[in-house]
């Protein structure tokens, strides 16, 4: 799907948005869907559109028959002999978490135990390389209502955008993401945007060096808020006891689906450390599982959850994800992720169709 404005980063800029969208069908019952969010490429993360289909089709599918796909819960469980693959994993579990909430006519997010039925919304901007598309970008989304503006950092575009957007718009809520583009030898740049009292400063080093994030979490104020680096409970242990981060972004497909999210929502709160949801620019149908998940109660920062009409002219859902005046969204009520899927529209946009069948005989 075309962005509607293309997405840069420190390490990639996205035009259209791949990913694979997933349907579970009970035999002649319920439809679930999910989505692994995947690109083309692996520069994000390491999975791609065609090593997750590989991974579901050769692995992950067949042990559908194994688990008892009511508890949705139990998924990740069943398939541990696969090592890694966190997102093809999540998009699968996900489809079963929708399918399973329509079965027991739940929204989703009642349950996972949410606490509450609008959640805050922020903004991730892109690298745009020019100061006044920059501002006038930032501009729009205030007006829009978005309560907290995260703009992406990379050398040479990191200090002079966060200087002029305080400059012009004051004390806003405003992070950084630096998507690990810098080492502790740039540590002079970080003390220099604790100036600006950012709410966090997101991923500043190589997301496998959590014993550099704590070295530099030390030198500096600004809290850091891990996202790379978490792939899931074990990464969140760790970084919670070095004290590599005071603050976790949790993208669902990252950390591997909805249980683990959860995990990690869980051990967070337990230890002091406030969490939010992250995107990957998602679908509608991604967006359901990050709404759901943002109702959760240790959700303290604006989520990078948006409308369906910041990214694309169309979603794959109906109704599309709005934003109130408030900048908030509010949580459907109906089941599942709460939004029907247009097949009509997802059929549009398809490249291809895998169809795998699982049965006992
Ligand atoms: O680092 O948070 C990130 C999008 C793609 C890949 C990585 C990131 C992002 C975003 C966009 O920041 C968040 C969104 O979905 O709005
Ligand atoms: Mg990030």
């Amino acid at each position: 799907m075309k962005l509607k404005t293309p997405f840069e980063t420190s390490f990639a800029k996205t035009v259209d948005r791949h990913c694979v969208l997933v349907e579970v069908e009970e035999e002649g019952g319920e439809i679930g869907w999910g989505e692994i969010p995947v690109d083309d490429n692996p520069y994000y993360h390491y999975e791609t559109v065609e090593t997750s289909l590989y991974i579901v089709k050769e692995f992950l599918a067949p042990k559908l028959l194994e688990v008892d796909f009511s508890k949705p819960a139990d998924f990740l469980n069943a398939v541990s002999k696969v090592r890694g693959y966190m997102m093809a994993k999540a998009g699968l579990e996900m489809a079963l978490w929708d399918l399973v909430a329509k079965i027991k006519n739940k929204p989703l997010y009642a349950l996972l135990g949410g606490v509450r039925t609008k959640i805050v919304s922020g903004v991730s901007i892109g690298i745009i390389g020019n100061m006044n598309s920059l501002l006038k970008s930032v501009s729009k989304f205030l007006d829009e209502g978005y309560r907290r503006i995260k703009i992406k950092i990379k050398h040479g575009w990191d200090i002079e955008p966060v200087k002029i957007i305080r400059k012009v718009f004051g004390d806003i809520p405003l992070h950084v993401d630096a998507n690990a583009a810098y080492t502790l030898e740039n540590i002079d740049i970080f003390q220099e945007l604790d100036k600006y009292h950012l709410l966090m400063v997101e991923q500043p080093l190589h997301y496998e060096d959590l014993a550099e994030h704590a070295e530099l979490q030390l030198k500096i104020k600004t809290p850091i808020c891990l996202d790379e680096s978490i792939k899931g409970i074990y990464d969140a242990k760790a970084a919670i006891k070095l004290g590599s981060c005071r603050i976790i972004n949790i993208k669902p497909a990252r950390v591997g689906g909805i249980e683990e999210s959860m995990a990690v929502h869980d051990y967070a709160l337990k230890h002091g450390i406030p969490v939010w949801i992250g995107g990957m620019l998602e679908t509608g149908i991604g967006r359901g599982f990050q709404v759901a998940l943002a109702t959760l109660p240790n959700i303290k920062y604006p989520n990078d959850i948006s409308a369906s009409n910041r990214y694309y002219e169309e979603d794959v859902v109906e109704p599309p994800w709005t934003l109130n005046n408030d900048g908030t969204i509010t949580v459907p009520q109906k089941p599942g992720i709460g939004v029907e899927v247009l097949e009509e529209k997802i059929e549009k946009y398809s490249k291809r169709t895998l169809e795998i069948k699982v049965s006992s005989v």
